[in-house]
C-alpha cells in the first residue's frame, strides 16, 4: 500500500499545482478524470508522450499503472492515439551499455504499482503522426490480459531522450 499511497501523494501534488488558478477547469492527465474505463481499482497516472527529435524516429510513451485491489492482472499491450504501432520496452544492461528488448507482458499486482519511466519501462511509438506537437494531449490506452482496459490522456511533453539506443 505503501507505493500507492505515494502515487496517490504524487498524483495530489500535481494537482495542486495544475489546479493554481481561479476558475478550476479539468486537468488532462489528471488521475481522478484521466481513468473513465479502467477497471475498479485499477488507476493510470502521469501519462506523457515524448516527441523524437527528429521526424519519423520512434517517439516514446510513460505513465504509471496501479491497483488498489482485485486480481493480479498483466498488461498486454499499450496503444497511443497518433502512433501507428507501440512496442513495450524494458531497459537492460549488457555488458556496459544500456539497452532495451520488447516484452509481451507485464505483471500487476493488487497493492502494487508498475512505473513506465526513462532508463526503464516505456512505450516505444512508431509511425508516429508528424502532425502530433508539443503539449497536444493523446489518449493513451492499456489493455490487461483479460480485455479490461484502461485510458488517460497523455500530453506531448520534451524529445525522446531513449532515442539513441535505437
Ligand atoms: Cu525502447
Amino acid at each position: 500500500m505503501r507505493i500507492i499511497g505515494m502515487v496517490l501523494a504524487g498524483g495530489m501534488l500535481l494537482g495542486l499545482v495544475a489546479c493554481g488558478e481561479a476558475p478550476k477547469a479539468p486537468v488532462e492527465g489528471e488521475a481522478v478524470e484521466a481513468a473513465p474505463e479502467a477497471p475498479p481499482g485499477v488507476m493510470l497516472s502521469d501519462a506523457r508522450v515524448q516527441l523524437p527529435a527528429v521526424s519519423g524516429r520512434p517517439g516514446v510513451a510513460y505513465f504509471t499503472v496501479s491497483q488498489a485491489s482485485g486480481p493480479p492482472r498483466s498488461i498486454a499491450a499499450v496503444a497511443v492515439e497518433m502512433a501507428g504501432r507501440t512496442e513495450m520496452h524494458e531497459t537492460i544492461k549488457v555488458g556496459e551499455a544500456m539497452t532495451m528488448r520488447p516484452v509481451v507482458a507485464i505483471p500487476l499486482e493488487s497493492g502494487k504499482s508498475v512505473e513506465f519511466v526513462p532508463g526503464g519501462k516505456h512505450i516505444m511509438l512508431f509511425d508516429l503522426d508528424p502532425k502530433l506537437r508539443f503539449q497536444d494531449s493523446v489518449e493513451l490506452t492499456v489493455t490487461f490480459d483479460g480485455g479490461d482496459k484502461a485510458t488517460a490522456r497523455a500530453k506531448v511533453t520534451t524529445v525522446n531522450t531513449m532515442e539513441g539506443m535505437h
